[in-house]
């Protein structure tokens, strides 16, 4: 097994918003610019340093236009140090080019989804045409791409993107395992412990554990020298019966795990360099 690049410090990213939960369903949720923002610069405090953005319009309908994107990143940029990454997944309905498009905002970051998956009852389409197409316009633009994984063979697809295309602005491949997707792979540290080896050589990953696998992936990505997702993008359910406080409840969370890891959290410069984004 080649184990993964582990670092003295967890990078944790906080997803805040998300795409599929409504606001009128879960109110704590952050939706517009303010609340966004609120939320941003109190889960920078208890430490995270990287936040991945889904945008929501005035309606809080989750949205791609360019303008309110622009909006949303530059509000973040102006009231925390966070390393900004968008969403280039979207929601299952969006078209490819509206996708593509996010990159115009000139985010550090995007995510970049290696495959198509069931989620849920719908579909998550990421045909290769559209891989290739976000990791090369990622590489002309200077954004680094954090490679989402919801099941092993979107690693063997990393490893012909980056065969084929070359590694990602920045140098540092690094992989988010996202886990507990119904449709994709488990989230158990015996699913965690299957990607491991097929993490590119030198590569880095983090794990987020959707619903109720967000615990056991945390344990077991520490446990591995993973990194760290949380949010409520992921995560409505703190306990049983208890509905997640607020996003800083997660990272706050994450980062006492990862303490006792002894592994703290990143500081965002720190999170700069390991990402290899210019400060
Ligand atoms: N909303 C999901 C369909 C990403 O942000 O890149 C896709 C998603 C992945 O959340
Ligand atoms: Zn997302």
């Amino acid at each position: 097994m080649i184990p993964p690049t582990s670092t003295r410090s967890t990078l944790i990213t906080v997803a805040p918003t998300g795409a599929e939960s409504a606001k009128a369903d879960v109110p704590a949720l952050p939706v517009t610019v303010e609340e966004v923002v609120a939320t941003a610069r109190d889960c920078q405090a208890v430490g995270a340093s990287v936040i991945h953005l889904h945008v929501r319009d005035t309606d809080t309908v989750p949205t791609l236009d360019l303008g309110r994107v622009r909006e949303v990143v530059a509000a973040v940029r102006e009231s925390t140090d966070l390393v900004v990454q968008l969403s280039s997944g979207g929601a299952v309905t969006d078209p490819f080019d509206a996708r593509l498009a996010v990159l115009e905002a000139a985010p550090d970051a995007a995510s970049l989804t290696l495959g198509t998956v069931n989620f849920g009852r719908d579909v998550f389409a990421n045909p290769w045409d559209l891989i290739v197409e976000l990791h090369t316009q990622m590489q002309q633009r200077g954004i680094v791409p954090e490679y989402e994984v919801f099941d092993l063979g979107h690693l063997a697809t990393l490893q012909r993107l980056l065969d084929r295309y070359g590694p990602p602005h920045g140098g540092r491949v690094h992989v988010d395992l996202v886990m507990g997707v119904p449709g994709g792979m488990p989230g158990t540290a015996q699913a965690l412990t299957s990607c491991l080896p097929f993490l590119p050589e030198g590569a880095t990953f983090a794990a987020t554990g959707v619903g109720r696998t967000s615990i056991p992936v945390m344990l077991a990505a520490l446990s591995a020298g993973g990194h760290l997702r949380v949010g409520m993008e992921d995560t409505l359910t703190y306990a049983p019966g208890e509905p997640v406080r607020d996003n800083a409840q997660l990272v706050a969370r994450a980062a006492g795990l990862a303490r006792i890891a002894q592994r703290p959290p990143m500081s965002t410069q720190d999170a700069r360099g390991f990402l290899g984004i210019e400060p």
